[in-house]
């Protein structure tokens, strides 16, 4: 069976277990990072050698980069649904997750981090500050583009979604003030409705 490491409360792991209910596939899911511990232990730096999670193992096979998780369980389960089969589409698809990785995420991260990971006493105001001015760009953009879209990559729910869906229901949940985004706010509760996105997309962020 499909092995999972991670601890559920990262974006990173979110995306993958997101992936794995869509695609009702069986697994098992190790907590693991955080308060968790393991990914420094020898053993874990060898599934893993940067000591972070997500990592999957399948019969011998280890896989580490979450989005490079979520396309190969789409790949090789969800043809025609979670992996477009027209190759523009899919490409349509793969541009929004390397986007919520290397933009959309990166901006937010440090206010996250603020809010949720730093205690009040440590907590730096303008870290947070800084971080939102960086990410509301990100957000203006993605709010244009599903302006008249359901879903990102068009019509039919994609592997982008799950990427992107996660970023967005993390920034919609960040307590601070934020410019009104109603088209991410639909998009937001559309991902809601999906039963395969309730371990992710219902939980409260920590
Ligand atoms: N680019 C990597 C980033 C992985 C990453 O940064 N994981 C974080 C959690 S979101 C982590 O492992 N942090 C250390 C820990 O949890 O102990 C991916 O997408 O999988």
């Amino acid at each position: 069976m499909l092995r999972l490491w991670g601890r559920l409360n990262s974006i990173n792991v979110q995306k993958v277990v997101w992936a794995l209910e869509e695609l009702g596939l069986p697994h098992e899911r190790v907590d693991a990072g955080g308060p968790f511990g393991i990914v420094n232990t020898p053993e874990y730096r060898k599934l893993n050698p940067n000591g972070l999670v997500p990592v999957i193992e399948e019969d011998g096979f280890v896989l580490w980069e979450s989005n490079a998780i979520v396309r190969y369980l789409a790949a090789k389960h969800g043809a025609g649904s979670l992996w477009p089969t027209d190759l523009r589409e899919r490409a349509d698809a793969d541009r929004w997750m390397d986007w919520q990785a290397t933009a959309f995420t990166p901006a937010m991260g440090p206010a996250f981090h603020q809010l949720f990971r730093t205690s009040p006493e440590q907590r730096d105001r303008s870290i947070v500050e800084a971080a939102i001015a960086k990410a509301e760009p990100f957000a203006a953009l993605l709010d244009r583009h599903m302006g008249d879209r359901t879903y990102v990559a068009g019509a039919a729910f994609t592997m982008g979604d799950i990427a992107v869906g996660a970023a967005v229901h993390r920034w919609l949940n960040l307590p601070v003030q934020r410019e009104p985004r109603p088209n991410l706010e639909r998009f937001h509760r559309t991902l809601r409705e999906r039963p395969a996105a309730a371990k992710v997309l219902v939980t409260p962020i920590t």
